[in-house]
């Protein structure tokens, strides 16, 4: 019985995610579940597993039945589970992969797997080239060209994680081992801290007198299922989610140089070492050192790098190569805008439409963050699937918002508005004599999205030249890792935004982030002013707008560029008409 004990919670919970994967690769209903829930038990599990176990109290413990249970003693007791190793000889090798391509399900990998040896992606693709998919039962021509098409997208985003998504995750890691007594210093690193749209891996670092305990600490997080490097200057786990974290702990003396090593991004490191090879310096992650005297010229702080070098302390989300570095040494690097600086938002959604909460749910949440305003924008009448408003139904949306207004006396104020669709022609799905009594009118894509470029651009134009357009909402459609933007000719479009006061929107929802950052950087080049907004259809989602703030900061917006960082005396003279 002694060796009980080894059998760490974290490790039973693997088995048991990966029993529940496996089960739900087989199509298995609803035991996957079971399994994932009682894994994310165990591994929550303020006690050992073990030790509950040899007590025979398993099936108390909460999500853990009859069946789970004696799963669970098999793991304790021979650190293994027979019945794992039968599912995993079950299922054709290669199909967990294959079902990462969107479109391909269980039982297509399987199929994919067994009728033509197909193990990987790259199999994948070579069997679609060579037309030999189209043939399989259940298959077809079209789903071989969706196939191709699939992979073409997943391998651009292979591994990636929206940004929205890992954020929380790294903060609560972030703040778990920076309560630790054993760490003195602590920081995000990498594309998280440049707040990229994406995240391929999270990077953290750390000083720390006692690096073993750190190290040990991170390795049984809650949440960690796998430890893949384990060393005593960097650790690497995989989490249960599939997000691979790293973690560094270096010298105090090193931190700064670290800090601004492991940022990145690797192209602003390269600028930046260029810098330092002109003095006769060295830059990497443990200092910057001139080279004849050995002497260490920084490297305990990060902004004594900069400074060394004759730059400005650059903003983490800047550092891409995209002209930040001369910008520094010419000490004209923008005032970024801040992410407190938003005063209201200006695309959400209610029960109206689409979205989940009530006018008043909405406005309370909006409330919470501080902001003075915020505009319902639901969709319209043609917007069916998202149950849009007849202009009747709007008008009475209005005198609720009105009433709502008057019942109110705090200075919030609650925006009327529409998110209006933009027809194939160009017009926009509501009367003009409706839209003239809207404070906030965005008009968006949502449908056609296979025009060609030159077709999509006057489409939107002719939008946009309907006086009572205030915005052009998410106004390129992608969906991150999933839908690649519609064509259309942003430089036309940004002129006419810029000479006709249409704003452009950032659209803080995680998948959206729309403009994205290079976007808005060439639409501010173009003199285009810009609402961040969140569109969120539930009030939770109203925090979303840090997102787009970060693609703001990203895309070198100051706050004075964004319409919505305004009192709203000054954001109605900064709407149109
Ligand atoms: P990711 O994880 O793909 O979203 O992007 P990053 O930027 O977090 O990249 P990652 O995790 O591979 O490395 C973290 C940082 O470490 C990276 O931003 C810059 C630095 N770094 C990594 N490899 C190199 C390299 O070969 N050369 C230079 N100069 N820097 C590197
Ligand atoms: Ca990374
Ligand atoms: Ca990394
Ligand atoms: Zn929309």
């Amino acid at each position: 019985m002694e060796n009980h004990s080894r059998v760490t919670n974290v490790e039973v919970a693997a088995i048991l995610y990966e029993v529940a994967t496996l089960l739900e690769i087989k199509g298995v209903r609803f035991r996957p579940q079971a399994y994932r829930r009682a894994a994310m038990v165990v591994e929550g599990l303020p006690e050992r597993i073990a030790d509950v176990a040899r007590r025979g109290e398993l099936e108390d413990i909460p999500g853990v039945g009859r069946a789970i249970a004696e799963k669970i003693h098999e793991i304790v007791e021979t650190g293994d589970l027979g019945y794992l190793a039968a599912l995993r000889e079950e299922l054709p090798e290669g199909a967990q992969h294959l079902t990462r391509v969107s479109g391909i399900g269980p039982k297509k990998a399987i199929a994919l797997s067994r009728e033509l040896g197909v193990r990987t992606v790259d199999d994948l693709e070579a069997a679609a080239l060579a037309g030999r998919i189209r043939d399989l039962p259940g298959f077809g021509e079209k789903t071989e060209a969706n196939i191709l098409a699939s992979i073409h997208v997943s391998r651009t985003a292979e591994g990636r994680r929206l940004l929205g998504k890992i954020l929380p995750v790294a903060r609560e890691i972030e703040r778990r081992l920076a309560s630790l007594a054993s760490v003195r210093r602590l920081n995000l690193a990498g594309s998280i801290r440049r707040r990229k749209e994406t995240i391929g891996d999270v990077d953290i670092l750390a000083t720390s007198p006692r690096p073993e305990e750190v190290m040990e600490a991170f390795t049984t997080l809650p949440g960690v299922e796998r430890v893949l490097v384990r060393g005593p200057t960097k650790t690497s786990v995989a989490l249960s989610t599939g997000i691979q974290v790293d973690l560094r702990v270096v010298e105090d003396e090193h931190f700064g140089a670290a800090l601004q090593y492991f940022t990145g991004s690797k192209e602003h490191n390269i600028a930046l070492r260029r810098l330092a090879i002109a003095r006769g310096w060295r830059l990497n992650e443990y200092g910057l050192v001139d080279l004849e005297t050995g002497r260490t010229v920084a490297g305990e702080d990060e902004a004594g790098i900069y400074r060394a070098l004759g730059l400005a302390w650059i903003e983490p989300e800047l550092r891409e190569d995209r002209g930040e570095v001369e910008a520094a040494r010419a000490g004209t690097l923008p005032d970024l805008v801040g992410y407190d600086a938003i005063r209201g938002d200006l695309h959400v959604h209610t029960r109206w439409s689409e979205g989940a909460h009530s006018i008043e749910e909405m406005a309370d949440a909006a409330r919470a963050l501080g902001y003075e305003y915020i505009a319902i924008c639901d969709h319209a009448e043609t917007l069916h699937v998202a149950r849009g408003l007849s202009p009747e139904r709007l008008a009475d949306q209005v005198r609720e918002i009105e009433r709502i207004n008057r019942e109110s006396d705090d200075g919030f104020t609650i925006l009327t508005g529409t998110e209006c669709n933009i027809g194939m022609d160009g017009t926009v799905d509501l009367p003009d004599s409706t839209l003239a009594d809207l404070d906030v009118v965005v008009a968006s894509v949502h449908s056609g999205f296979k025009l060609s470029e030159k077709e999509m651009t006057e489409r939107v134009l002719a939008a946009m030249q309907n006086e009572h357009v205030d915005i052009i909402g998410h106004p390129t459609g992608r969906v991150l890792l999933s839908r690649e933007p519609y064509r259309i000719d942003l430089a036309t479009i940004f002129d006419a935004a810029a000479a006709l006061g249409v704003l452009m929107e950032i659209n803080a929802f995680p998948g959206r982030l729309d403009l994205s950052d290079v976007n808005a950087r060439s639409a501010l080049g173009a003199g285009v002013r810009f609402s961040v907004a969140s569109d969120a259809h539930r009030r939770e989602n109203l925090r979303c707008m840090e997102l787009g703030v970060a693609t703001a900061r990203r895309g070198w917006l100051t706050a004075g560029d964004i319409a919505n960082t305004r009192p709203l005396p000054e954001l109605r003279r900064v709407l149109r008409s």
